[in-house]
């Protein structure tokens, strides 16, 4: 039976608290998956379309990057996937009736829950300049009115191309394409937000902004670092890879100032022994303060240096560069500044020395914890640095594993939807299609949103996502957004951004990765890339939502006849016919994909992109070796009464997309403003748990920022610091704050102070 969406709203925000549970994904994860996903799609489409998540006839789950292994399981996805394939493959309609009864004003009042759970829309909409209500709109009529709103600015860098990670290769390869043909660079992408720290330090460091590991690395490891990631809730197939790697007698160290659930111990729903009894995962928890990972890392680096055969001497000569000078700066870390910046004692220090030491391949896995700070590329080269001493990239069993967010979000960037594209890109981009793109860099996201707020750029357009729900700084990005002349969301479901738009709106309805995508050219399929560099082919078996969507590729490719008419000599509507003639394309502009079709036949699991340091300890840097780095060791300094709060997920989310209000690990349920504090911390405030505080979030420029009415929850996080919920804590979270080089928004690392409120 399906239900049916909510019917009140502002949702009742009731948080109950329980203890929190020390164990992940055992049976309760899969009863949890059923009821979500009979709730949305009833029973037969439930079994139709679990069963084809993340099989090689199947569709990429629209859930996290992680990969698949090669012998895959019947069921091949997770509690979180099932959530992610449930919202997609819904039953549920918003249909231009919806909007009818739904005016705008109405649209602004709802939360982001609400909204999303009316399920999938089913027309283009059109929000014409000075009305209340979107109304249907045919998709000549949409693409008309993008072009000449296009035509007429004074620049082509007035657009902004906005790409959130769940788009194909394909898509995002016409996205790049149709914006350069255009003439702007301006690509932001929800990486800017998200991984972009550990593109920046890889990039610099090792010569390619991705991970160099796969899960046979994984499986071979003799230590596994997990630091600033939360697997349980947010990559749950990671565990199955982890707890194989302990079985083969690898050793894991979780870095977190939360003792996350899935990390303590890991109840494997696909092994009967699993089942019962659970595998404890975590040897060694440093449960570290936000933000002290360069300090902890740093250290270490001093410490492996001082002792005895511990540098890997010989990789060190043939393959880096910078080594004296990083030598010198590690020298000087010192103990008690570490011990102030991480919130460790020395024994636990020194305990996760001895694993690095007796450690010949480690790898080292990553996530928000580390991406989300002001000196967080600092940090991630940092964690680069101790590999290097110890030899450990390009090694079996060893090297670095940023795990990526967003299913595609690694693909969108191997397509070329960067801000700031390589030269070289451009090149073979322009040779192909006879265009000359611009050179210049455009923005991203953070520059995007100043932007429109400066009256920069006055079109934003959306492939998918929800950028005023997932950008910092709230009030500010929204009334930045309501100052275009015109938004356009490409999108599946409804959120925040559709009821904060420019002058005028439109909403473009697509299909999602679960629909059969039926062109004039027979049935398609396209490609994505996870967060190992594997390329495979995602094919959706469902009927479309409705039958005037269109795909990604398609509305790209129309949007850019419409546009660029008789000038552009690209062919648009081949394109939009055949997605093979795309990925022709793609094999002679990308690199590592030469045959791209040929492979995709050959080989139905996928093929894995070259990598220079994983493959033969090659690196493509600016030295031509892999950079040692010295930066100055920083870690947030929290004035007296302030805690420090990071803003995270809850286990029934997707970013903004909320599935429900169940953080069951957590023990927290009915509701989602909370704000998790140290009891000694809450109590030295005279905050009882229970109690209701607002946020009050303190910036350098002396600036306030307030999240009102949170219920305070006591929690065993580390000292001095606190924990809520993104999107709610996004209003907290200054533009300006972002970190060095990436300019990603600081999410991890608020200064707030808590102000006891009335409201509950
Ligand atoms: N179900 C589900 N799956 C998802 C997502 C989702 O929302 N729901 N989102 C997807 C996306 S886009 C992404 S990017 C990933 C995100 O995956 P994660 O990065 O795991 O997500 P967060 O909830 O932001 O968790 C951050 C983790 O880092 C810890 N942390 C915070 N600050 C620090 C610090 O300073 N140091 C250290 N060492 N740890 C710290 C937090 O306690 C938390 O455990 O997940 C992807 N998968
Ligand atoms: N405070 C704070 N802010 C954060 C973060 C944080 O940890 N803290 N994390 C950041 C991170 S890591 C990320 S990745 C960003 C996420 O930023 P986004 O990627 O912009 O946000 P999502 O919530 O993932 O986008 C959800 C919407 O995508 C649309 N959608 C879903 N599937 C499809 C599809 O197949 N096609 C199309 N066209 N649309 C689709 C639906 O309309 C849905 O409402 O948020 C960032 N913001
Ligand atoms: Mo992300």
């Amino acid at each position: 039976m399906v239900s049916k969406p909510p019917a009140g709203d502002p949702v009742q925000d009731a948080p109950q608290v329980a203890e929190p549970q020390h164990a992940a994904a055992g049976l309760p994860a899969i009863g949890h998956t059923l009821r979500i996903a009979q709730a949305q799609m009833g029973v037969r489409r439930t079994a139709r379309t679990l069963l084809k998540v993340n099989q090689k006839d199947g569709f990429d789950c629209p859930g996290c990057a992680w990969p698949e292994g090669d012998k895959r399981h019947v069921a091949e996805f997770c509690e979180n996937g099932a959530k992610a394939v449930a919202e997609e493959a819904t039953l549920r309609r918003v249909t231009p009736d919806f909007f009818a009864a739904h005016p705008l004003s109405d649209l602004a009042g709802r939360s982001g829950y609400w909204l999303g759970q009316q399920g999938r829309i089913t027309q283009p909409m059109y929000l014409p300049a000075g009305a209340d209500r979107y109304e249907a709109v045919t998709w000549e009529r949409a693409f008309a009115i993008i072009a000449e709103e296009l035509r007429a600015l004074a620049s082509p860098d007035e657009a902004l191309f906005y790409t959130s990670g769940r788009t194909s290769n394909e898509a995002a390869f016409l996205l790049q394409l149709f914006a350069r043909e255009f003439g702007t660079n301006n690509l932001p992408d929800c990486s800017n937000m998200c991984h972009e720290s550990s593109g920046s330090a890889l990039t610099e460091t090792i010569g390619i902004g991705k991970g160099s590991v796969s899960l046979e690395d994984l499986h071979q490891a003799d230590l596994i670092i997990v630091a600033g990631q939360n697997p349980g809730t947010n990559h749950p197939r990671m565990l199955s890879a982890l707890e194989k790697a302990k079985a083969a007698g690898a050793r894991i160290i979780s870095v977190n100032p939360l003792p996350e659930a899935g990390l303590e111990k890991f109840k494997n729903p696909q092994t009967p022994r699993g089942m019962l009894r659970g595998a404890a995962l975590t040897d060694l928890f440093l449960q570290i303060r936000i933000g002290g990972d360069q300090a902890l890392f740093r250290l270490l680096n001093r410490l492996v240096l001082e002792a005895d055969g511990a540098v890997d001497e010989e990789f060190v000569r043939a393959h880096t560069h910078g080594y004296e000078e990083f030598a010198a700066a590690a020298r000087t870390a010192d103990w008690d500044e570490t011990l102030t910046a991480t919130g460790l004692d020395r024994d636990e220090i020194e305990r996760a020395l001895e694993m690095v030491l007796a450690s010949r391949r480690t790898i080292v896995c990553w996530a928000m914890g580390l991406t989300q700070h002001k000196h967080a590329v600092a940090t991630i080269r940092e964690v680069v640095n101790l590999l290097l001493l110890r030899g450990a990239i390009g090694r079996p069993g060893a090297g670095v594993c940023p795990v990526r967010g967003h299913s595609n979000v690694q693909g969108d960037r191997t397509m070329g939807i960067f801000e700031r594209p390589a030269p070289a890109f451009l090149d073979a981009l322009d040779k192909e299609f006879g265009i000359v793109s611009p050179r210049h860099h455009g923005f991203d996201v953070v520059r995007s949103i100043q932007a429109l707020r400066d009256g920069e750029a006055k079109v934003f357009f959306a492939m998918g996502g929800n950028f005023v729900g997932a950008t910092p700084d709230t009030e500010v990005t929204e009334a930045a957004m309501r100052r275009a002349r015109l938004t356009v969301h490409v999108s599946t479901k409804l959120n925040r951004s559709h009821a904060v738009t420019g002058t005028h709106a439109l909403i473009l309805p697509t299909l999602g990765r679960t629909d059969k995508d039926v062109q004039r050219g027979g049935r398609q399929f396209v490609t994505v890339e996870d967060s190992m560099g594997l390329v495979h082919a995602s094919r959706g078996n469902l009927p479309p939502a409705g039958p005037h969507l269109l795909s990604e590729p398609a509305i790209v490719a129309r949007m850019a006849r419409a546009v660029l008419g008789a000038a552009s000599a690209t062919p648009w509507e081949e394109f939009e016919q055949d997605y093979a003639t795309i990925r022709d394309r793609i094999a002679r502009v990308v690199p590592g994909f030469t045959d791209f079709n040929a492979r995709l036949a050959r080989n139905p699991g996928g093929f894995a992109l070259p990598h220079a340091p994983r493959d033969e300890r090659r690196f493509p840097t600016a030295t031509g070796k892999a950079n040692f780095t010295a930066a100055p060791v920083e870690y947030p300094k929290v004035p007296e009464g302030r805690l420090l709060l990071q803003t995270l997920r809850s286990h029934d989310q997707y970013n903004t997309t909320i599935y429900g209000l169940d953080d069951r690990y957590r023990g927290i349920k009915g509701g989602r403003r909370v704000v998790l504090v140290h009891p000694e911390d809450a109590a030295a405030l005279g905050l009882a748990d229970g109690a209701y505080a607002d946020l009050v979030g303190e910036w350098t420029d002396g600036s306030e920022r307030r999240a009102p009415g949170f219920r305070v929850v006591h929690y065993p996080t580390a000292r001095g610091c606190a924990a809520a919920y993104y999107p709610e804590t996004n209003v907290l979270v200054p533009l300006e704050s972002t970190a060095d080089v990436s300019n990603t928004p600081a999410s991890k690392s608020v200064i707030v102070r808590l102000e006891q409120s009335q409201s509950a």
